[in-house]
């Protein structure tokens, strides 16, 4: 390397590695996209997989799959616990979730994306394949600003109150399921809006960092605690609080969970507790959402756009890519 450059070598290559993870959900993205609307979530889901772990496997890194399809019995892929990369460079945690939304891309309804994360090693939570409590909200509030265990309610009133609007001013976005009745009824008791997803909370949850734009100030609910790890790392990068809890009801979870170095089944988790250091996040669309535009595949070239972050600068990218040589996607 050469001696005029004083940037440490693992940040160098972290800063490096920001554009090579675009690639890598490029690739996903693509794949899945080519299955939009065939209304088979598991093909959609497995040619994402494919194509993310035969990027990932060309990267300059010694990565270990720590968010990812499942346990090694369940996934045959990008199983948590996986090694991924050419085995050389730095030693890196890795969340993926090559297809977020597969359910949305089978029906080619708007939001699916292939999104990953990226962080130094054993900096991620190591979370199980379960269901997790979560708040969050944008950045630019006192820290506790809303808190997991208020009620929806008093969340509402609290944000207002920090943003200097009434409740009716705010919106909140939940994942709609039935075992959100009672959240969606006491954000509406406030005057709120509640605006619905059916699919795709890592994307909900960053909707909140920009509610200017997205009108979304806040993302309640109940929904997969690798999504929850992936979503905290964007807010890592981009700001914002989030407070979370694993759903851990049997002894089957709680022990599974304990075996992936989780001993206190009620921890609230903040950012911080599940991406603890330096991390780098990418998604890209694969079915136009309120967040990023699909991928279009015009007549000589693929488009896709991809957002990515990096935390040691709280850049964010957005990148409009078009890819020539069809016959690699
Ligand atoms: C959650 C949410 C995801 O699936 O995991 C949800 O975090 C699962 O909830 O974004 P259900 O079991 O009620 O469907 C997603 O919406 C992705 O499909």
């Amino acid at each position: 390397m050469s001696t005029h450059i004083s940037v440490p070598p693992t940040l160098l290559l972290e800063r490096i590695l920001t554009l090579e993870i675009v690639r890598v959900t490029e690739r996903a993205a693509v794949s899945a996209a080519r299955l939009r609307g065939h209304g088979n979530e598991k093909a959609a889901d497995q040619a994402a997989v494919d194509a993310m772990r035969r990027e990932l496997n060309k990267l300059p890194i010694e990565g270990t799959i720590v968010i990812g399809e499942g346990e090694r019995d369940e996934a045959p892929m990008l199983f948590i616990g996986e090694k991924v990369g050419l085995n050389a460079g730095p030693r890196v945690d890795i969340a993926v979730d090559p297809l977020e939304g597969t359910t949305l891309c089978a029906k080619n309804m708007p939001g699916s994306i292939a999104t990953m994360a990226m962080a130094d090693g054993g900096t991620l939570l190591h979370a199980p394949d379960v269901y997790m409590e979560k708040i969050a909200v944008g950045p630019g509030y006192q820290r506790g600003v809303v808190e997991l265990d208020a009620s929806p309610a008093d969340n509402v009133r609290r944000l207002a109150k920090a943003k200097g609007v009434e409740p009716g001013a705010i919106t909140v976005l939940v994942l709609d399921r039935p075992r959100h009745a009672d959240i969606i009824q006491s954000v509406r008791s406030t005057g709120a809006a509640v605006r619905l997803i059916t699919d795709g909370d890592v994307a909900g949850v960053i909707h909140c960092a920009s509610p200017d734009e997205t009108g979304v100030d806040m993302y309640i609910g109940t929904g997969g605690a690798p999504e929850g790890v992936l979503a905290a790392a964007a807010l890592r990068c981009i700001g914002g609080q989030m407070q979370c809890r694993l759903i851990l009801d049997t002894e089957e979870k709680r022990e599974r969970s304990h075996k992936m170095g989780i001993t206190d089944p009620k921890k609230i988790y903040g950012i911080e507790d599940m991406a603890r250091g330096d991390c780098l996040f990418a998604a890209t669309g694969v079915t136009t959402g309120s967040l990023l535009s699909g991928v279009k595949f015009r007549k000589d070239v693929i488009q896709t756009e991809t957002v990515v972050m990096r935390s040691v600068t709280g850049t964010v990218r957005w990148i409009r890519a078009e890819h020539r040589q069809l016959e690699k996607f």
